[in-house]
């Protein structure tokens, strides 16, 4: 490890690119704080981490529940926050529910201000801290089916842009990671060969960790992480 051992702390750390951010930073060291709904999953990556000499603390948690997130986040003292949970249904308009839309807002928009605001005074206090949020291209490259979760992941990258210009002078750093496609069990995938063109979740674990670990006078603000492989048609790429 070249840096000192931070706590990190990811959401939706039971799958996907969050299951591969949380492993990035025990390999590197960290303490990570892994949260999601899923408790089976969070084990088998608190056992993953703990075989690799890492360490991790599972947080079972719904992050859409304000309620829930202030009461378990409260008395954590976090370093990097990577807010990575989300929702996607890609649908067209009128085929989405009014369920499927409340939950992406629920998630991929509300969410953020329930887990930042939670950990946001203490980054504060010790002047400190890097808030890290997993965006999309697909929230400025508009596709069909992209209504309501393009316009959440618009939402992000602004969200992320103004908490920016008022958190710095407190010391705290703010980046949004735009990536394009990744092979995960997003949106209902099953993964398979077919995603042999996108993105691994590790490529975009070491593009958050690349963001993350620049000395304390450096800020990457904004970083999209694309696959040169030509999209399978329909895709963002
Ligand atoms: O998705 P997936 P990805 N409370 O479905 C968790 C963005 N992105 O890894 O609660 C707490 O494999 C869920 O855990 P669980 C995307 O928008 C993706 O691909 O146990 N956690 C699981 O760990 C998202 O922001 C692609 O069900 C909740 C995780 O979220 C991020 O990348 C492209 C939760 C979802 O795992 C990770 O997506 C792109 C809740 N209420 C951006 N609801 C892509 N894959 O192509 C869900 O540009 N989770």
């Amino acid at each position: 490890m070249t840096t000192p051992k931070q706590t990190i702390l990811v959401t939706g750390a039971s799958r996907g690119i969050g299951r591969a951010i949380a492993l990035r930073f025990a390999r590197d060291g960290h303490d990570v704080v892994a949260v999601a709904r899923t408790r089976a999953e969070l084990d088998v990556l608190g056992a993953d981490i703990r075989a690799a000499g890492g360490t991790c603390r599972p947080i079972v948690l719904d992050v859409a529940d304000g309620a829930a997130v202030a009461a378990a986040l409260e008395n954590l003292d976090v370093d990097v926050l990577v807010n990575n949970a989300g929702v996607g249904v890609l649908k067209p308009f009128v085929e989405l529910t009014v369920e499927e839309w409340q939950r992406m807002l629920d998630v991929n928009v509300n969410a953020l201000f329930h887990v930042t605001r939670a950990v946001l005074p203490g980054m504060f206090r010790r002047k400190v801290g890097h808030v890290c949020t997993i965006g999309s291209i697909g929230g400025r490259s508009v596709f069909a089916g992209g209504t309501c979760y393009g316009g959440t992941k618009a939402f992000v990258t602004a969200w992320a842009e103004n908490l920016m210009l008022e958190v710095r002078d407190h010391g705290v750093k703010v980046s949004v990671i735009m990536p394009g496609a990744v092979a995960t069990e997003f949106n209902g995938n099953q993964v398979s060969d077919k995603d042999a063109w996108k993105l691994m979740p590790e490529d975009v674990a070491d593009a958050v960790a690349q963001v993350v670990l620049t000395p304390p006078h450096v800020l990457i603000h904004r970083l999209e992480v694309r696959t040169l492989t030509v999209a399978a048609k329909g895709h963002a790429k």
